[in-house]
């Protein structure tokens, strides 16, 4: 069902039709956005140098973020004329093949009269977030700043809001750090080219486009606070892709204006690695990479807006959710979830009702994940292992059916073993490497964590 799905939408975007039914996307072919994949999974590390500044180490201890989907899309809530459109509800121009006169004028209905920063910012930082990443302009172009470069933003729409000011201020007020998202790729603005430019014209426009870009990410790097870093997407339209150098320079400058940014890959066209390798985008990899790397993940199958029905697979639970998380953590890589409001500005249900559970595992449980990295033991199905300093944490999301757990290959002996319960941490017998007297249920219906103290 669903691999049908799957192969049926792109054969829609293809449709004569579309390309008819838009005049406002003249430079942006819609049809020709294949999304980013995964870059790595090869020992070729193409010059990566990993980074050791406190920024990047910062980065790296964080481990968990949150990324927002916001936008005027997320008033329709992936339905158009009263149905559903299939595909991603941030990509719902495309896939209902609104045309942009209707489209553009959805700015006039972003009220947002539900909008609080502050609510947003405690809500993930009690899901156990420390990172929040936005979308500042998704591919569709519309900002979420009043910027002075386009009047495509929010400064056109009713709302009193200046909604990225707000959540940058109220992100760094409950202790996390805010990071934007910004997309190469631009439905609405006239001089955005997807084919690689050929004619003076083209080339004449997609260098102004360029242009455009750097004075945009320049107000976000400016006028926001600290933002810690950008996160690119978009960098597949041939005009970007076929041209390195564009992504190259960009990056350099980047770092010029604002030392120590942290840039995910997505800033160079495939051809090598920025700070680290954010390819993984609605998957894990198979075996920890060789280099610093971010997997973001949506809750529907492939929804990153705001979807009110979303008729496709389900939404994931909790615990698969919380299990992408721990298997980040054991293969040294960071777990960005995602949740997208909704167009009045209030949390969706579906999102909360995912969020509220992992805050409280993340309350007791926190430990090991912040500042830990993976550790290759031989364990059971479903468990895994983290570690930080002198303490080895052990994850069982599937509880042993014994009341024994093996646990091969620690890197020294264990001096204390402790698992986390409802009442607290209890004294956990054991002998060598086995775990013994285990209760007979897990104590956490999500994930039972083992704190080992290894002798050093
Ligand atoms: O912002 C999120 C996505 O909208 C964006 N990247 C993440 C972080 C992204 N852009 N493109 N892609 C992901 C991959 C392309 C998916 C597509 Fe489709 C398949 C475009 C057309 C067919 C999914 C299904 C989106 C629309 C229909």
């Amino acid at each position: 069902m669903f691999h049908l799905f799957r192969s049926l939408v792109p054969a829609l975007l293809v449709s004569p039709l579309l390309m008819a039914a838009d005049e406002g996307t003249k430079g942006a072919d819609l049809t020709k956005s294949k999304g980013d994949t995964a870059n790595s999974e090869t020992p070729d590390l193409k010059g990566w140098v990993r980074r050791t500044d406190p920024a990047m180490e910062k980065w790296r201890d964080n481990r968990f973020g949150c990324f927002i989907h916001f936008g005027t899309y997320s008033i329709l809530g992936g339905q158009w004329n009263g149905k559903e459109v299939p595909g991603a509800a941030e990509w719902i121009k495309v896939g209902g093949r609104i045309p942009s006169a209707e489209y553009d004028k959805l700015v006039k209905q972003f009220t947002l009269e539900n909008f609080d920063a502050k609510k947003w910012a405690a809500d993930i930082r009690r899901m156990g977030a420390k990172y929040v990443i936005i979308t500042t302009k998704h591919h569709d172009g519309f900002c979420l700043w009043d910027s002075k470069l386009t009047d495509y933003d929010i400064g056109s729409s009713p709302t009193k809001h200046a909604v990225l000011k707000e959540l940058a201020d109220a992100v760094r007020a409950e202790g996390m750090d805010m990071y934007f998202y910004y997309s190469i790729i631009d439905w609405h603005h006239p001089d955005y080219r997807a084919a690689d430019p050929k004619t003076p014209e083209d080339q004449a426009a997609y260098a102004r486009y360029l242009e455009f870009m750097k004075g945009q990410l320049k107000e976000l790097l400016t006028d926001f606070g600290d933002i810690k870093g950008l996160w690119f997407d978009g960098r597949w339209d041939a005009s970007y892709k076929n041209h390195p150098d564009i992504g190259k320079g960009l990056e350099a400058w980047l770092r010029e204006l604002k030392p120590g940014i942290v840039l995910g890959d997505r800033v160079r066209a495939y051809d090598s690695f920025a700070d680290y390798n954010s390819g993984y985008e609605r998957k894990l990899p198979k075996t920890q990479p060789l280099l610093d790397w971010e997997a973001c993940m949506t809750i529907p199958e492939n929804s990153w807006g705001y979807h009110k029905t979303w008729s496709g697979v389900g939404r994931k639970t909790p615990k698969t959710l919380l299990e992408m998380l721990v298997r980040s953590a054991a293969m040294s890589g960071n777990f960005v979830l995602n949740i997208g409001p909704k167009g009045d500005g209030s949390f969706n249900e579906k999102d909360v009702e995912r969020m509220e559970p992992i805050g409280v595992w993340m309350k007791s449980n926190g430990a090991s994940i912040y500042g830990t990295e993976g550790l290759a033991l031989t364990l059971p199905a479903g468990t895994y292992a983290t570690r930080k300093d002198d303490k080895v944490f052990i994850h069982a999301f599937q509880w042993p059916e014994t009341d024994k757990l093996p646990v091969k290959g620690l890197p020294g002996k264990i001096k204390s073993c402790t698992l986390m319960t409802k009442d607290g941490a209890k004294s956990i017998r054991f002998e060598g490497e086995t775990l013994l007297d285990l209760p007979l249920t897990a104590p956490d219906v999500l994930d039972s964590v083992f704190t080992l103290e290894i002798e050093k």
